[in-house]
């Protein structure tokens, strides 16, 4: 394994118990104090290691985040609400989360003199123009919390020109991996379930939409190079640089997963962006990353983590490692 990105720092995790923070939290532990702020409203305390300090509270509350803030090098802020349809459903309850918790954390982060590194997404594009989409390309989000995300980005873009504040922002591309769940968890988790069940796949719409799935473990590399590049006040895209269709996906998790399942078409969603892929060039390059884990092998992964099935190589491999 490569040598770790950020050693011997003290790192606060917002959102730590979180699909994508606590994955985040396994990665920074063995090296560096860990502290997690998380009110545990859909994540799951199970995640996190013992060698974390976990800070039960809701990052928007102001007591709560300067005590977790206190003395730290460098923020991970995840928390959010992350369902887009919530944020359409109740604007302001997500715009408290994603929008003005986030300006807090980043108040807290001048403080405190620390990095932060923001997670941001691919929402910020809403119905790219061009494919692949770059950070260059026009912003459009198309739901409040595409405009929370975007917000919030362009606030740790300013912080770093009007404070001289290290601050990077991800944007995440489809993210899946283990630990995805419930009800606003995304399709791949959705069609795992579905076909592990022997149930009806059900695709919504022709299924010749598109998308690009970054594994979980790839977001956490990221992450880790954002907290130590000096290419900071920048927005990043976070994927492969592949794009999938639902069909094909449908059609890989059914084969994965050898199930019987039939595979069904619904509906459309009504807003459905319907290709959405990145450029990953300027990521590779001001960044140096690049995502590792394919499409198929994470999804095989995932399948044999349930099934406990081992195959070619370590089934873990793809969720243990970080490092650069
Ligand atoms: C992703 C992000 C979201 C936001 C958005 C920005 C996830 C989970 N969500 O939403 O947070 O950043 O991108 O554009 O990554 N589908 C089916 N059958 C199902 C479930 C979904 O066909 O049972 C389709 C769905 O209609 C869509 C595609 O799969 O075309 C992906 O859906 P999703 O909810 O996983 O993610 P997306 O791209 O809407």
């Amino acid at each position: 394994m490569d040598s770790p990105a950020i050693r011997d720092s003290t790192v606060l995790v917002t959102g730590g118990a979180g699909f994508i923070g606590s994955h985040l939290v396994d990665a920074l532990v063995p090296h560096n104090e860990v502290r997690v702020l998380d009110d545990f409203s859909t994540g799951d305390p199970a995640h996190l290691p013992d060698d974390a300090t976990v800070i039960v509270g809701d990052v928007g509350d102001p007591i709560a985040l300067q005590e977790a803030a206190r003395g730290v090098d460098v923020i991970f802020h995840h928390a959010a609400v992350v369902s887009v349809t919530q944020s359409v459903d109740n604007p302001r309850q997500s715009n408290r989360t994603n929008l003005e918790a986030g300006l807090l954390v980043l108040e807290q982060a001048r403080q405190e003199d620390a990095r932060v590194v923001v997670a941001s997404s691919a929402a910020v594009y809403g119905h790219p123009a061009e494919l692949p989409v770059s950070e260059a390309a026009p912003t459009d989000p198309t739901s409040p919390y595409g405009v929370q995300k975007l917000a919030l980005d362009e606030y740790a873009r300013l912080y770093a020109e009007l404070y001289d504040l290290p601050t990077v922002a991800l944007r995440y591309f489809n993210v899946y991996g283990p630990r995805q769940r419930g009800p606003y968890s995304g399709v791949i988790s959705t069609f795992l379930e579905q076909a592990r069940a022997d149930e009806p796949i059900t695709i919504e719409g022709d299924g010749q939409q598109s998308r690009d799935f970054v594994h979980v473990s790839d977001v956490v590399r990221a992450n880790l190079r954002a907290a130590a590049t000096d290419a900071v006040g920048e927005a990043y895209n976070v994927g492969t640089g592949e794009r999938t269709t639902i069909r094909e996906l449908a059609e890989t998790v059914r084969d994965a997963t050898g199930s019987s399942s039939s595979i069904v078409h619904r509906e459309p969603r009504p807003g459905d962006i319907r290709h959405s892929g990145a450029d990953t060039t300027k990521t590779a390059r001001e960044l140096g990353f690049e995502a590792r884990v394919g499409l198929e092998s994470g999804i095989r992964s995932l399948v044999e983590r349930d099934t406990g099935v081992p195959t070619r190589g370590d089934p873990e491999k793809a969720v243990e490692l970080p490092g650069e």
